[in-house]
């Protein structure tokens, strides 16, 4: 049975070859440990250089011995890290001898008689993922955004992403959370107060707290809100954006594909069914992680036809157009005059509709603007966007050949997703987990604040609902978490860490 008081070791550097490989150990009393294993006293906070030895005093590997001692590390318990070369060889050996090291006995030092002997370090045993950083949450060193930032900070895949877990890491999240916390606790606590009014209180007191007490809670809704909204950018730079290319075949999506990405991708020809298979590629808008994918042309025919592998490469399209967050839909302006074309485009948008349902986030994208140039052709567009219910006030309109509209509809593209650019340094990282309670946070506030403009205030479910939002909120941080969470938080983390 493995106990969180157990000590634990581990290889805290990535697997493969590095000039420095580190093993990490956190338990308590490791300075005894640290003494069997390299022969001296290690004084906190100080490197030490030393010579690693096996069994038979055969060199391992000449080491640089960092010593902590808790709680003044980053698990709160005490830390030994080994510094040593960085080859899986050397180091499974350096693991190899700290667990034998551990299993010795050695005279108690605390107590000089003579048959008092003790093991080393007992039940030494290797850690389980992300164990280190949950001692660390374990014993308050940070709270569990701090923790989950860190996984972000390692995962982080653009600078952005990396900027907004070391903000997270240091704490802005947390603190705004905690004060969003405080406030809320403060108006539970007045709003409970008021329940306990006496009878003989003053009606017109009574009122005036009551309308305090609505004030605030409004003020707490707005400050739920802009952290939620910022909570949100940090979970579109950790996650990115699954964006799919959709339309009729030979519109330009894979040309489309090509220019976004910046490289050929996708094969683009004349012949209408090119791309029959789903294109995958990553790319940054602004920092912003955009996972595009290239589809297969759409058309009505394809089910009375023969064809196998096209009808699959229609239906991977539809598969992924359901799970996409946005679908820019690719017209072709240079067939927008030609009845069928146009008849098609209707039919597919109607089915687009149907398929991903009416709230879809749906980009119209106007191709080949450089082969029609007719001066309606903005109120063309236009028309044609309002028709089908699109966003946008002036349709965008591009040419893969030439490059024009590009910029604006990657732009657009951040507008659609509600990147915001002016919260654009204030981002922290966050995940859906993080925005689930927000939300939740955000509706029992709500809640609250609809009782509280009743005639008949009930001060009663007025402080429950605060009570609610206020177990959301400790969720978020982790002071009110049960333990499966917890499990599976961790558990995510890579091992070492
Ligand atoms: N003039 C012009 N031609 C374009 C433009 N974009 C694409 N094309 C041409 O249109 C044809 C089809 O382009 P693709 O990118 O293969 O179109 P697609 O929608 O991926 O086609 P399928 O994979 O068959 O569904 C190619 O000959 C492209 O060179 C554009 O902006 N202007
Ligand atoms: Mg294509």
């Amino acid at each position: 049975m493995q106990a969180f008081s157990d000590p634990i070791i581990a290889v805290s550097t990535a697997p493969g070859r590095g000039a420095v490989g580190i093993v990490r150990i956190s338990g308590k009393k490791l300075s005894r440990f640290a003494k069997a294993l390299l022969g001296k006293n290690l004084n906190p906070r100080q490197v030490q250089f030393s010579r690693l030895k096996d069994a038979r005093q055969e060199l391992i590997d000449e080491v640089l011995a960092l010593y902590f001692q808790g709680p003044e590390s980053f698990t709160g318990e005490d830390v030994l890290e080994l510094q040593g070369h960085g080859g899986q060889q050397v180091l499974q050996r350096m693991i190899k001898r700290c667990f034998e090291v551990s299993m010795q006995n050695v005279p108690n030092e605390e107590n000089q008689n003579q048959d008092n002997h003790l093991t080393v370090l007992p039940h030494l045993r290797l850690a389980n993922p992300g164990e280190f950083t949950q001692r660390a949450f374990l014993n308050s060193k940070i709270d569990l955004l701090q923790a989950e930032s860190i996984m972000d900070l390692i995962d982080a895949s653009t600078e952005m992403a990396a900027k907004s877990a070391s903000r997270s890491l240091s704490g802005v999240f947390s603190k705004e959370i905690d004060q969003l916390l405080q406030q809320v606790t403060l108006a539970r606590v007045m709003i409970e107060a008021q329940i306990d009014f006496p009878e003989e209180e003053i009606e017109e007191l009574q009122a005036r707290e009551q309308e305090k007490t609505t004030r605030e809670i409004e003020e707490i809704i707005e400050q739920t809100q802009l952290i939620l909204s910022k909570a949100r950018q940090g979970v579109l730079l950790k996650e990115g954006l699954k964006t799919v290319i959709a339309g009729q075949p030979n519109v330009g999506k894979s040309s489309l594909m090509n220019q976004l990405c910046e490289q050929e991708v996708s094969i683009v020809t004349d012949i209408a069914g090119t791309t029959r298979d789903l294109i995958k590629q990553t790319l940054q808008i602004d920092g912003i992680p955009i996972h595009l994918i290239d589809t297969a042309g759409i058309h009505q025919l394809a089910s009375q036809q023969n064809d196998t592998v096209e009808k699959l490469g229609i239906e991977r399209a539809w598969k992924e157009m359901g799970q996409a967050q946005l679908i820019l839909f690719v017209h072709d302006l240079s067939r927008i005059d030609n009845i069928d074309y146009a008849s098609a485009e209707e039919a597919l948008h109607q089915q687009i509709k149907q398929h991903v349902g009416p709230q879809a986030n749906v980009v119209h994208v106007w191709n080949k603007i450089d082969l029609y140039e007719p001066t309606h052709l903005k109120s063309v567009t236009k028309n044609l966007n309002q028709a089908w219910g699109s966003q946008e006030d002036d349709p965008l309109l591009i040419s893969t050949r030439n490059g024009q509209g590009l910029q604006a509809l990657k732009k657009n593209i951040l507008h659609r997703m509600g990147w915001d650019l002016n919260l654009g340094e204030d981002v922290y990282s966050a995940r859906e987990r993080h925005l689930l309670s927000l939300k939740d946070v955000l509706f029992h506030l709500q809640t609250a604040k609809k009782i509280a403009h009743e005639a008949q205030k009930n001060m009663d479910l007025i402080a429950e609902e605060m009570r609610l939002a206020q177990n959301a909120l400790s969720q978020i941080t982790g002071e009110f978490n049960s333990d499966d969470l917890l499990g599976e938080i961790f558990s995510k983390f890579c091992i070492g860490k």
